[in-house]
């Protein structure tokens, strides 16, 4: 080896040594964190996945979750909070049910100088009563799928049913108004229902059932948009019980990009989704670990991708790339 290389070698060797002791120390920023999570429930896949995510994220990075299902209860929620901070915990993670009634119980974290992380879901509360909030657009997702649907209906007279989020909800409110400045200047397109599924499964086959009773047995209905795949999937059960074909019949267009959407879409029984990552806790540990290593305070919003995936997207392919990610 010539002195050069000999040299070289030695130099590329200190920046491996560098980089692993630099994501050691990452790590051990981490290590024995104490971190409070509150979370809504699992009334969907995602939340599920987000859950699931959630633990793997802190067990690789050494902290300990104090995990809490609220039942999607806020009042379960805030007495959790409360617990967190009578326990002196290092950081708070909560997914906020809904969007009002947060202030007192921010307030007093803050006063416990305990920092709060949103994940997924925004509050309308000052922002200076929490660290950061890691969610996607939320607004963007409902005019990617608005826009995706006026664009495969082209001038088509299209009535659209709409089953929403829970209400009160940040993604509820802000999908709701995505889709309608995605649908904006349409005449032909029309919402002619609009009410909660709250994000399940099942209350989205019933609410499903109720439009398509109220319309002529679905004959009027051109397209449902879901606030979330869950509540897609239980109305393509709907649909299909009342004789007709969902994907053809009734266009069907949603949010989440969970596996089971991808189910559908590849037997024709569903169109298109806007993808929610699951790993909300990634960016919201990245964001905690750097204040903790030197008080770098995060963005107040640190925004996740969305993607639109639609049946021209291998959706078979897609199903056995998702299941088992936290699914
Ligand atoms: O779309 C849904 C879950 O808060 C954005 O909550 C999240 C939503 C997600 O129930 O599946």
């Amino acid at each position: 080896m010539t002195p050069r290389e000999e040299i070289m070698t030695f130099f590329k060797a200190l920046a491996s040594a560098t980089v692993l002791a630099g994501c050691m120390f990452a790590t051990a920023q981490a290590e024995g964190l104490v971190v409070g999570f509150s979370q809504i429930g699992s009334e969907s896949g995602w939340r599920a996945a987000e859950t699931t995510l959630t633990k793997q994220q802190a067990e690789k990075r050494g902290i300990d979750l104090k995990f809490a299902d609220a039942q999607q209860k806020q009042e379960n929620q805030i007495k959790a909070l409360r617990s967190f901070i009578a326990q002196g915990v290092d950081a708070i993670l909560v997914a906020p049910v809904v969007a009002t009634g947060w202030d007192e119980v921010l307030e007093e974290a803050k006063e416990a100088e305990i920092p709060v992380i949103l994940l997924d879901r925004t509050v309308d509360a000052d922002k200076e009563l929490y660290m950061t909030a890691v969610t996607s657009d939320l607004v963007h997702e409902g005019k990617v799928a608005g826009e995706w649907l006026a664009k495969t209906v082209g001038d088509k007279p299209c009535n659209i049913v709409e089953l929403q989020g829970t209400t009160g909800s940040s993604p509820a409110i802000d999908r709701k108004k995505g889709f309608e400045e995605g649908i904006a200047g349409k005449a032909n397109l029309k919402i002619v229902r609009s009410q909660t599924g709250d994000f399940t499964r099942t209350k989205g086959k019933e609410v499903m059932e109720s439009f398509l009773k109220a319309e002529d047995g679905g004959k009027n209905i051109c397209a449902l948009y879901a606030h979330n795949d869950d509540m897609a999937v239980g109305a393509i059960q709907a649909i299909k019980e009342a004789g007709l074909k969902p994907g053809t019949d009734i266009l069907v267009v949603s949010i989440d990009a969970v596996p089971d959407i991808f189910l559908a879409m590849a037997a024709g029984e569903a169109n298109a989704t806007v993808e929610l990552t699951p790993n909300m806790a990634g960016p919201a540990f990245d964001a905690l670990e750097a204040y903790k290593k030197d008080g770098t305070m995060p963005p107040k919003w640190i925004q996740t991708e969305s993607k639109l995936y639609t049946q021209a997207d291998n959706p078979q392919k897609v199903y056995e790339e998702k299941k088992g990610l936290g699914y």
